[in-house]
């Protein structure tokens, strides 16, 4: 299953964990190394050479970190995807952080068909007692969650379902539409809010101004993008 497959991948990234990552499933202990150097990704300051439209070029000079991809359910090695690894690039302006993600390998793009195409989703730890494990880690079920019960287990999410999102088009960011691209947060997987919306009834602080734009390397080159394979 694709979809979850490149979306654990990036969550793993999103908080620098050790390559050991276990199963969703809650069948024993769970740990990680939030501070192992092997997984932290680097955003350096070089404003003004981002373009959000896909392409790869004006990436061409940063540094990046490869990872392998295998199944969020089942993260064996032997599931790796074999194609090719994962590439992530981070960099920020001042305002704003950049990141570029690519994979190599023949990685399936249909389109019109959220199934068989990737999604990617981006994690950033923001209160000081949120967990990787259960977005966030609070202990509260949906309808009890609030930001005192759920208080430090804020996470910042960003998911993008390409299979019918325009290659190249910019998506997300201030318009309250559900488009492919949706910014949310989360105190655990059953407590996520989208586009800056919060519990019913309350207000929230969360923000809609994640943006991103795709491109996959199958596409005849007609706008300038250098393809990348
Ligand atoms: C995080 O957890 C510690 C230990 O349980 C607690 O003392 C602290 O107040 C928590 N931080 C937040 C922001 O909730
Ligand atoms: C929790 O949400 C309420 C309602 O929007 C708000 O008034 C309050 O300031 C928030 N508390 C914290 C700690 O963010
Ligand atoms: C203003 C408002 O609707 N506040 C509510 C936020 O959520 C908590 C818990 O669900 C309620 O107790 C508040 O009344």
């Amino acid at each position: 299953m694709v979809v979850r497959f490149l979306l654990l991948a990036f969550l793993v990234f999103g908080f620098g964990l050790t390559r050991r990552v276990n199963s969703h499933e809650e069948s024993g202990e769970w740990s990680c190394v939030s501070n192992s150097k092997e997984m932290h990704i680097q955003a350096d300051f070089k404003p003004g050479i981002i373009t959000l439209d896909g392409c790869a070029d004006d990436w061409e000079d940063i540094d990046g970190s490869e990872f392998s991809l295998r199944p969020a359910l089942d993260p064996d090695e032997n599931h790796e995807y074999k194609d090719g690894k994962m590439t992530v690039k981070a960099l920020h302006d001042g305002n704003s952080v950049f990141f570029l993600l690519q994979v190599d390998g023949n990685y399936v793009y249909s389109k019109g068909d959220i199934k068989k195409s990737p999604s990617v989703a981006l994690m950033l730890q923001i209160g000081d007692n949120a967990t990787y494990h259960n977005m966030g880690g609070c202990k509260e079920q949906k309808g009890s969650c609030t930001n005192k019960t759920c208080k430090g287990h804020e996470v910042d999410l960003m998911h993008f379902v390409i299979g019918n999102a325009i290659p190249g088009r910019l998506y997300g960011g201030g318009d309250s539409s559900f488009g492919p691209l949706v910014d949310a947060y989360a105190w655990n997987p059953h407590c996520r809010y989208l586009n800056g919306m919060g519990p019913s009834g309350n207000h929230s602080s969360g923000q809609n101004n994640w943006k991103g734009a795709w491109w996959h390397s199958s596409f005849a080159d007609n706008s300038g993008c250098s393809v990348h394979n």
